[in-house]
């Protein structure tokens, strides 16, 4: 064999071994709409450099921000079809499926991080994840803290009550569940996709939007807002996922593995998160946006009263809400 003919086999068998390998190792692809700098964003990157550590050339994780794989919203049928293998899903997200769940998306019903990971990654939890692996075939992994829900306005109001939000329009995620989150804060709820807030805010097709402070930092929202309006109205979470179809294809060590992973991506996120919302409001300050607090137990009044009046409240599992109240 000639030098070429040498180098020519030696690259070829290189290319044979870089194929094998990953023939064997687990695809998990990861799609959310979290912008690049959000803290649940970079959670993923923990949670691959985790289990690369962990079982080294077993998993090929590819992350996929900003609604680029798909769009909010269709993660948990993509992970059911099996053309996605992890995402964040959100208790609406559930609610979609399992309408007697729509219970966490409620106002006013978490009370703190530290509550929502008790009742999440306790029993109340655990009786979720089983119904959602038996219905929706993704299984829930932890709870992540995607922080407080707060208003940020593109005009300054005085808002103290419910009732100043009349005719605000408030943009909310698109589906049934958060538009009531929005119309019970005394606003009218327009739906929108994540992805378009920014510009919606920007040219006035909208008056407001809600999230946590991490993200409006991270999806720049302050930048085309005048003013934060701290409702806390929901403690906000995600669920670390998997489609059901990849973890019953792993072997019990690697499924230890992976959960550690996503303990790790998340126990990030949450410290993170918490640690910015504590600072965040003098950041908002300086950047020249008034930061106002209304009268909080107004809101959680009226907000609690409407939920339990609603049709949906019906379908909540019969003493759910009391335990979850009682978990401390
Ligand atoms: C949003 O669209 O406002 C929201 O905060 C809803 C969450 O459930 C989640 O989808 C989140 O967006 C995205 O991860 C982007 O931060």
């Amino acid at each position: 064999m000639n030098r070429r003919n040498m180098l020519a086999a030696a690259l070829m068998s290189l290319c044979l071994t870089a194929a094998a390998t990953a023939q064997t190792k687990t695809l998990l692809r990861i799609s959310t709409p979290a912008v690049t700098e959000d803290w649940h964003a970079k959670m993923w990157t923990v949670f691959k450099d985790e289990l690369d550590k962990s079982a080294p050339g077993q998993f090929d994780v590819q992350i996929h921000l900003n609604g680029a794989l798909f769009k909010q919203g269709a993660e948990s049928t993509a992970m059911a079809r099996g053309s996605l293998e992890m995402a964040s899903m959100s208790a609406q997200d559930i609610a979609k499926i399992l309408p007697e769940y729509a219970i966490y998306t409620a106002g006013y019903l978490i009370r703190d991080p530290a509550h929502q990971k008790k009742v999440f990654n306790g029993p109340i939890g655990d009786e979720m994840a089983q119904a959602v692996a038996a219905r929706m075939d993704v299984q829930l992994l932890t709870v992540a803290y995607l922080g407080t829900r707060q208003l940020a306005l593109r005009e300054p109001r005085k808002v103290m009550t419910p009732t100043d939000l009349k005719g605000v329009k408030l943009r909310m995620p698109a589906t049934k569940e958060w538009l009531f989150l929005g119309e019970a804060l005394g606003a009218t709820a327009t739906p929108l996709a994540f992805g378009e807030v920014y510009l919606a805010l920007k040219t006035g097709t909208i008056d407001g939007e809600d999230n946590p402070l991490p993200t409006v930092r991270s999806a720049k929202f302050h930048e085309v807002t005048k003013q934060i309006v701290l409702t806390s109205h929901l403690v906000d979470g995600l669920f670390i996922a998997i489609a059901s179809k990849t973890w019953k294809g792993l072997t019990p060590e690697q499924q230890t593995k992976l959960r550690a992973a996503a303990l790790a991506a998340a126990k990030y996120n949450d410290d993170n998160r918490i640690q910015d919302e504590a600072q965040l409001i003098d950041f908002f300050r300086r950047e020249g946006l008034q930061v106002t607090t209304p009268d909080v137990d107004a809101f959680r009044k009226t907000v609690q009263a409407k939920y339990l009046a609603s049709e949906q409240a019906k379908s909540w599992p019969a003493g759910l809400l009391d335990r979850i109240n009682a978990v401390k």
